[in-house]
């Protein structure tokens, strides 16, 4: 009923009452089962970079192994119990870590981290609505999401310890328990974490997609929306789209697990044993997999691209350059990222002239990828550049796209991907393009709404330390493993040792682990710095980087409805950075264009006609002022 209530001031403006009528906020509901956007944003930020550490933990604990694979660490053994018996990891072990770090990586942290956060907090705020369309079914995506995370950390106290084939999990691993360790109870407690996490993404989106489209305030048309909003926008379809097929393939394998169908399986031998299934195909697994796993690395690196821009353009105190092709880039994206799954799958020995289609088609990516890089170095071009700890972690994206997007154009030619398959040249590229480039713009977009979520500011010493040394520490971490790829080396290996033609690589891998713990305690600097900002910050100002969205309208206490009397109304795009003519370097979009005459220009007229009208006052006035000189 609250909620209801809450929308109503959105359309009808006749209560001038203001928010008297609201229910009593307890603890409870103010905290924990929130209906607030705003709130709801930070659980899913928190749960987010709680996740993130989990996962750089495990990553750091199978670099161990990596760097110094015959030595034994007691103090393992002493955390780990028997996944490190005499202080040394499990191999199986080492694969549930692998598997573990990346599905939490991509999943929890890139999709529901970034997302989750960004949607949420700026969906309403920016496109001027009190709420999402629905507040009750954003807390449920939440509290999906939270049983997700808490079901997936489960797996690590049980018996066997947690799933092991792979973020992928590709069959037979884990279709048959027997497999490894990993395939018993692991996996199925995977699954049914899976199955919780895709509720809540379409929960979510479904939300964003209906609040975009219906609940826009006054003016807001789709050309004026900032393109934080369009990659959102874009990104929820994505999901809503692709999320249910995997769904769909992860109920398949739990039938093939637990009730005897072999959807996936035939002609399987284990330990010597014949097993009945028939049938079936592990690659009908892949396709499955790759029709969501694919448009899955956009819906990681959109929501990034989006805040990206954003920040580039206010603190280049520019036009973001070319926003319509930004636009028709994310859309070209969207569209074409469905039908290149296939590039996975090269090395299954698919009819060549298949890998050829899913080649030209990946390949066609680049155009629009392309146009983007470009418009972004076009807009910081001759800026008015503010070093912010945000912008220069979205200049990091940015470095990060175009370093991870050129080995993406080599992988994507079916004759080298079948060399480099299944490489470190592959972990290399994924890597910079989603653990790098997605992760800089999530970590961009936490330093600039920082001030919009908390009211404070963070530290901006710690942010330039912290940005330079996860800079360069990613940059040592993920390049030099191009080379172990071209060189053959392939991932998921416990002891590459053992093969006398890559021992030359351990110095190499040694190097990278101490690159990779250096960096990991650099995002204990940024722990740090958000937790003692969240308290002790300076306080924030309602505009604190002087931008034009209509977020930083809204007062720094935060209100259950954004706006305490009506919501403001749009004028204009949000890009008005640094008019010629204009008294400021920045117009906000609720500023009338009769404000700005002297420096308005032919196009923010286009389809407006209350501006035009006032146009032609303008000049009438002016023309007379003329006759009277
Ligand atoms: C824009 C963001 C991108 C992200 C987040 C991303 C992410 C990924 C990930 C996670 C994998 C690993 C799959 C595995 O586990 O084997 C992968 C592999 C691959 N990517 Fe990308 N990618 C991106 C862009 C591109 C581009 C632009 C191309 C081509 C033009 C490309 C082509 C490929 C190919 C062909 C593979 C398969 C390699 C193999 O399996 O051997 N990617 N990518
Ligand atoms: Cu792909």
């Amino acid at each position: 009923m609250s909620t209801l209530a809450v929308h109503d001031h959105g359309v009808g403006h006749h209560h001038e009452d203001g928010h008297g009528h609201h229910h009593k906020e307890t603890f409870l509901t103010k905290y924990i089962f929130s209906q607030d956007h705003k709130m709801i944003g930070k659980q899913f930020l928190v749960t987010g970079i709680a996740m993130a550490f989990i996962a750089m933990i495990l990553s750091i604990l199978f670099r161990i192994q990596l760097a110094y694979p015959d030595k034994a660490f007691p103090l393992m053994e002493t955390l780990l119990g028997r996944f490190a018996p005499e202080g040394r990891l499990d191999p199986e072990f080492y694969l549930s870590l692998v598997t573990i770090h990346g599905t939490i990586m991509v999943f929890f942290v890139l999709t529901a981290g970034l997302s989750g956060t960004f949607s949420n907090l700026l969906i309403p705020l920016q496109v001027g609505a009190r709420d999402m369309a629905s507040p009750f079914m954003n807390m449920l995506s939440y509290w999906f999401f939270f049983t997700a995370c808490a079901i997936m950390l489960s797996s690590f106290f049980i018996q066997k310890g947690p799933a092991g084939p792979g973020w992928t999990i590709y069959p037979p691993l884990s279709a048959l328990p027997t497999a490894m360790k990993g395939s018993g109870m692991g996996m199925t407690l995977w699954l049914i974490s899976m199955v919780f996490f895709i509720a809540s993404s379409l929960m979510g989106g479904i939300n964003y997609v209906s609040t975009i489209l219906n609940m826009r305030t006054k003016g807001m048309d789709l050309w004026k929306m900032p393109l934080t909003i369009w990659a959102f926008f874009l990104t929820a379809i994505l999901g809503i789209l692709s999320f249910p097929v995997l769904v769909a393939g992860v109920v398949l394998l739990i039938f093939d697990r637990s009730f005897g169908t072999s959807f996936y399986l035939s002609d399987i031998v284990v330990n010597g044993q014949i097993m009945p299934m028939e049938g079936g195909s592990p690659i009908l697994f892949q396709h499955l997999f790759w029709f969501l796993g694919h448009p899955e690395v956009y819906i990681v690196i959109m929501p990034a691209m989006g805040i990206s821009s954003e920040i580039m353009s206010v603190n280049s105190r520019k036009p973001i350059f070319g926003y319509h092709a930004m636009v028709y880039s994310l859309i070209g994206i969207t569209v074409l990222s469905f039908i290149v799954w296939g590039h996975h799958m090269f090395v299954t020995g698919m009819n060549p002239f298949l890998g050829g289609v899913f080649m030209i088609t990946t390949l066609i990516i680049a155009v629009p990828s392309a146009v983007k890089t470009f418009n972004w170095l076009a807009t910081l071009w001759r800026g008015n550049i503010r070093f912010t700890p945000a912008m220069l972690f979205a200049i990091g994206l940015v470095s990060f796209f175009i370093s991870g997007g050129i080995t993406g154009i080599f992988l994507g030619n079916a004759a080298l991907d079948i060399n480099l398959h299944d490489t470190y040249f592959v972990v290399a590229h994924f890597h910079l393009v989603m653990g790098s480039a997605a992760i800089f713009g999530m970590l961009a977009g936490v330093y600039h709404w920082f001030p919009k979520m908390f009211g404070r500011m963070m530290d901006e010493k710690l942010g330039y330390l912290h940005f330079w040394l996860t800079f360069i520490g990613a940059y040592l971490v993920f390049f030099p493993m191009h080379f172990m790829g071209l060189d053959g080396v392939p991932r998921r290996y416990y002891a590459f040792t053992e093969f006398v033609s890559m021992q030359q690589w351990l110095s190499v891998n040694t190097f990278i682990t101490w690159a990779a713990i250096i960096s990991a305690l650099a995002q204990f600097a940024f722990l740090y710095n958000f937790i003692h900002s969240i308290f002790w910050g300076k306080k924030a100002t309602q505009n604190p980087w002087e931008a034009n969205t209509l977020e930083w309208t809204a007062p720094v206490e935060h209100l259950h409805g954004n706006w305490p009397g009506e919501i403001p109304s749009v004028y204009r795009w949000p890009y008005d950075y640094s008019k010629p003519g204009a008294e400021e370097d920045f117009i906000m979009q609720t500023t009338p264009l009769s404000q700005t005459m002297s420096s308005n220009v032919p196009h923010d007229f286009e389809d407006n006609a209350a501006g035009l009208e006032e146009l032609s006052k303008w000049t009438n006035t002016q023309k007379s002022n003329e006759e009277v000189k």
